[in-house]
């Protein structure tokens, strides 16, 4: 289906960054050996990539307020749109030399999130959405969840605490339960990638704590696009608030919820972790 205007800005901007992100990939992928690390470039490129997508959004949409990770809250003067951005999810991955990473936004009006993309350049696929027009691939092919409705036959993807960041217990009692329970546990570094190849059909639910709103907006957008049900934790839709999701189709969401309630029964939950609080 034709591109809209607004998925033609969205899509220029993430790929104008990605192309800087692809540029600086391949010098991170040379650095690899100094001594120094390339984490202070990495640090640079993630901001080279945030500059170009508030260039190009405030272009195109001036007056829409921002919520970028770096940047943090930016109002604008239209104040029923938002774009949610996390210029470069999977930080981790790009700063060890692994092509898993992507650019992520999000469009939210009047409260809503209504428009979402995920952009991988290393494999340069692009995942897109809009509220009832449905989810795609690059550009071409519609995405669905997949159809499997037994855990056992499923691949499960996640997210792994590490250290600074809370709730290591809690994920390893929801790892027991799940591991036992599905045909694979995958953890790939980059939560907005993950949900956007849960709404592709390429892992069969999701579920991860501790997130915030830029790293979770678009992939949304993207898995409802796709007939995916989404909730917190608490099977609630305050996913963005509390940073926790749950993912899959109809039945995989319901049976992965259930068994994850079960297994962080009587384990405390730290909500969305602060930007401080946070080991960056
Ligand atoms: P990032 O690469 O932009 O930091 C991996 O489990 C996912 O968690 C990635 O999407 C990663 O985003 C995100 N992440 C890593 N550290 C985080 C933190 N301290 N708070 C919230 N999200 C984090
Ligand atoms: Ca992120």
């Amino acid at each position: 289906m034709p591109a809209s205007a607004l998925m033609n800005v969205m899509v220029g901007a993430a790929r104008k960054a990605g192309r800087s992100l692809a540029r600086d990939f391949g010098e991170v992928e040379q650095l690899q050996v100094s001594l120094k690390g390339p984490a202070n470039f990495v640090s640079a490129a993630d901001h080279r990539a945030e500059d170009i997508i508030f260039t190009e959004l405030s272009r195109a949409r001036p007056g829409y307020g921002l919520l970028m990770e770096e940047r943090g809250e930016v109002k604008g003067a239209d104040t029923t749109h938002r774009w949610i951005v996390d210029p470069l999810d999977g930080t981790t991955n790009f700063l060890h030399g692994i092509p898993i990473f992507s650019v992520s936004i999000a469009l939210e009006r009047d409260g809503e999130l209504v428009a979402g993309l995920v952009y991988n350049p290393a494999t340069d696929e692009t995942f897109t959405a809009e509220k009832g027009k449905g989810a795609y691939i690059n550009d071409r092919r519609r995405l669905r969840v997949a159809a499997r409705s037994e855990l056992a036959a499923s691949v499960i993807g996640t997210g792994i605490p590490h250290a600074g960041r809370p709730n290591h217990e809690l994920f390893l009692k929801e790892l027991r339960a799940v591991m036992s329970a599905s045909a694979g546990v995958r953890r790939m570094g980059s939560a907005a990638l993950d949900l956007a190849w849960t709404a592709a059909g390429r892992l069969d639910g999701f579920w991860e704590h501790g997130l915030r709103a830029w790293d979770i907006a678009a992939g949304i957008v993207i898995l409802r696009e796709a007939g995916a049900y989404v909730s917190d934790i608490a099977d609630k839709d305050e996913m963005l608030e509390t940073g926790s999701i749950v993912a899959g189709n109809e039945t995989i969401h319901a049976k992965l919820l259930k068994l994850l309630k079960a297994a962080g029964k009587n384990v405390p939950i730290a909500d969305t972790v602060t930007k401080t609080a946070a080991a960056k």
